[in-house]
């Protein structure tokens, strides 16, 4: 294969359909509830939801992704279903950027939600998502999408290839705030898993 970032390239995004093609695109990951169960603020419900003999689809990536070296970036949509497990809306596992200093863009194109931020200092910050924000995403914050409405929440994000990812201190901890319904809206409400 050609290595992808040596030539100018291009892809489509439909802004209409919210799809993207051509070229080096291709699914990056599919998450269903039996991979994002540790992310999870009641992991019970997840357990009873696997039990039953589903496992539903929460969100795919599918993007381009050029070879993980300094000066190189990747873009890739993600589309997050809409639904909850318990009371907490589906949303992405959330990460740090295993090399610190790097950042993203995230560009919504589709559906309504927020995207949740945390540094190692322990600030938060939320953005609300919905067609056309435009979120930037320092570096040293963590990141997770959260989709709060009926459809599918969808963003194009673009992020440095080496930035890798860093799952574990949120695989841990979680955030310090979960994104649940109450009274039929979306809260934003201490986690209760979390600790300093
Ligand atoms: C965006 C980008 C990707 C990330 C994806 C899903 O597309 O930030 O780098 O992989 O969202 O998020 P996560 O990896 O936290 O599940
Ligand atoms: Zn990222």
């Amino acid at each position: 294969m050609a290595k992808e970032s040596e030539k100018p390239f291009s892809v489509t995004l439909d802004l209409d359909k919210c799809e993207i093609f051509g070229g080096f695109v291709k699914k990056l990951s599919a998450t269903t509830l039996s991979k994002l169960i540790d992310f999870v603020y009641d992991r019970d419900r997840a357990k009873e939801i696997l039990k039953s003999g589903e496992d539903p689809l929460i969100y795919e990536v599918i993007g381009f992704e050029t070879p993980k070296v300094e000066g190189n970036l990747s873009a890739a949509i993600t589309i997050l279903n809409p639904g909850k497990i318990g009371h907490e809306y589906y949303m992405t596992k959330g990460h740090f950027h295993e090399k610190e200093n790097t950042s993203e863009i995230y560009i919504c194109l589709s559906g309504r939600g927020f995207l949740l931020m945390q540094n190692k200092k322990g600030e938060v910050d939320v953005q609300e998502m919905a067609r056309g924000r435009v979120i930037y995403v320092p570096p040293g914050w963590a990141h997770r999408a959260i989709n709060i409405g009926s459809t599918k929440l969808i963003f194009l994000a673009i992020y440095p290839s080496d930035a890798g990812h860093d799952y574990g201190a949120i695989k841990e901890r979680g955030f310090k705030k979960i994104v649940i319904e109450r009274d039929g809206k979306p809260s934003i409400e201490d986690n209760p898993r979390w600790r300093d």
